[in-house]
C-alpha cells in the first residue's frame, strides 16, 4: 500500500477527471489517497474510507495585492507530506503544480517523490510564454518522473522547452462503469429529436483552440444532406460568438446549446457522430469517452488526436479547417450502416484494449514502483 498525494485542477476539464478517476481507482486497490486541491474535485463522487481531501486555503492578508495560491499550495503539500508520510506526490499540470511540489519537497522533512503528468495546455499555451517557459522546464526537470498523455505532447515539450529528461507516455483512460452506450429514448424526446434525425455532438470548454466555428460550419454542410441536430455541450469564451454564428446561418432550430452538463455519457448515448476539430489537443479525452459509448468520431490532424483515432479504422481524421471533408465523413457514416458499425465496433475494441483503465492505472503503479526504487 502506498500513500499518494494528488494535485490537479479540481473544477472541470480532462486533467481533473483523469487525476480524480486515477485516485479513486488507486483507492479501490487499497492505496491511501490524499487530494491536495483548492476545492473538492468535481468527479470525486464516491465515499472511500481511504481517500482524504486537504483543501488549500489562502489567507487573506491586506498586504497581498494578489493571493499567493502557488505558495499556499506548496505549504499545504509540505504539511501533508510530513503529517501523512506520503510516498508519492503526483501532480497534474506542470504550471504551477510541479513548481509548488518541488518547493514542498524542499520544505518537508519526510522524503517524497514527485511525479508530474503533463496534460497539454501548460506546454502548448504557456510554453510559448517567455515569462513561464523556464519555470515550467524547471518544474519538469526537477520532478522524479514525468509523464505526458501523448507522444505528440512529449515531442512538443522537448522541442518547445528544450527539456532534456525522459518523459514517458501514459495515455488517458475512461471510467468504463460510467462510459458505455445506454438506452436513452426519453432524452431524445426531451430534446425533441425526431426518430429519423441524426445527432452530432461537440463537448468542450468553448475556448478558441476548440474552433467552435468549424464545428458549426461542418454541421451546416451536414444539414445540406441530412436531417440532424447539433448538441453543443459546455460553456466558455466562444459560446456567445457561436450562438451569433448559428443565428447568422439561420440554423437555430437544429442547434441546441446545452451549456455545462454532468450527464455526458447519457448525452453521448443519443449521439451518432462526435466532432472535435481543435487546433491544439494533446489527447482529446472526449473522443475516448465517445468511442466508449459507440459514437463515431471525427477529429483534426492535430496534437495527440491521431494517436486516439486511427483514420478510417476507428474514426476519421481531417485537416484543420477542412469542414467540408468533416461533413462528408459524417454523411458517409449516416448513409452506410456497415461502415458505421465497423468504425464504432473497432473504436470500442481499441478503447478497451489500449486505453482500458486497468491497463493505464497499472502503468502509473509501475511508474510509482520504479521511482520509489531509485
Ligand atoms: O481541453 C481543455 O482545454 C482542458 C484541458 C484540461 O486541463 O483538462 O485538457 C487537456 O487535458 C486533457 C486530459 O489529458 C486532454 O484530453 C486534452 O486534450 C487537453 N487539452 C488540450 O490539449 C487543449
Amino acid at each position: 500500500m502506498k500513500k499518494i498525494g494528488i494535485t490537479c485542477y479540481p473544477t472541470v476539464g480532462g486533467s481533473g477527471i483523469i487525476a480524480t478517476e486515477l485516485g479513486m481507482l488507486l483507492a479501490e486497490q487499497g492505496h491511501e489517497i490524499h487530494f491536495i486541491t483548492s476545492s473538492l474535485p468535481f468527479r470525486l463522487n464516491s465515499q472511500y474510507p481511504n481517500i482524504f481531501f486537504h483543501e488549500v486555503e489562502i489567507t487573506h492578508y491586506p498586504v497581498f495585492q494578489y493571493r499567493p495560491y502557488d505558495l499556499a499550495l506548496a505549504a499545504k503539500m509540505a504539511e501533508v507530506i510530513d503529517r501523512e508520510k506520503l510516498d508519492i506526490l503526483h501532480v497534474h499540470y506542470a504550471m504551477p503544480h510541479a513548481i509548488s511540489a518541488i518547493l514542498a519537497k524542499e520544505i518537508a522533512e519526510h522524503k517524497v517523490k514527485i511525479i508530474t503528468t503533463l496534460h497539454g495546455t501548460d506546454i502548448t499555451v504557456l510554453g510559448y510564454d517567455s515569462t513561464f517557459k523556464n519555470m515550467i522546464k524547471y518544474g519538469i526537470e526537477k520532478s522524479d518522473a514525468v509523464t505526458a498523455v501523448s507522444h505528440d505532447l512529449v515531442k512538443v515539450t522537448k522541442s518547445r522547452l528544450g527539456v532534456k529528461c525522459d518523459i514517458s507516455v501514459i495515455y488517458n483512460f475512461v471510467n468504463e462503469k460510467e462510459y458505455y452506450k445506454k438506452d436513452m429514448p426519453s432524452l431524445r424526446e426531451c430534446y425533441q429529436i425526431k426518430p429519423d434525425e441524426k445527432v452530432v455532438i461537440h463537448i468542450s470548454n468553448f475556448r478558441r483552440v476548440k474552433r467552435i466555428t468549424d464545428i458549426i460550419y461542418t454541421f451546416k454542410h451536414i444539414l445540406e444532406e441530412a436531417d440532424a441536430k447539433l448538441l453543443l455541450v459546455g460553456d466558455g469564451p466562444e459560446s456567445s460568438s457561436a450562438s451569433e454564428l448559428v443565428h447568422r446561418l439561420g440554423i437555430e432550430e437544429h442547434v441546441l446549446f446545452l451549456g455545462k452538463q454532468k450527464n455526458i455519457s447519457e448525452l453521448l448515448s443519443i449521439a451518432d457522430v462526435k466532432l472535435l476539430l481543435s487546433e491544439q489537443e494533446s489527447f482529446g479525452l472526449v473522443i475516448l469517452e465517445a468511442m466508449s459509448c459507440n459514437v463515431a468520431c471525427i477529429g483534426t490532424n492535430t496534437g495527440g488526436i491521431p494517436e486516439v483515432i486511427n483514420h478510417k479504422e476507428t474514426g476519421f481524421i481531417v485537416e484543420l479547417g477542412d469542414t467540408k471533408q468533416a461533413a462528408k465523413y459524417a454523411i458517409e457514416l449516416f448513409k452506410d450502416k456497415d461502415l458505421y458499425q465497423n468504425i464504432t465496433e473497432n473504436a470500442l475494441k481499441r478503447a478497451k484494449n489500449e486505453f482500458h483503465s486497468k491497463i493505464i492505472v497499472q502503468q502509473y503503479i509501475d511508474l510509482y514502483d520504479e521511482v520509489l526504487k531509485k
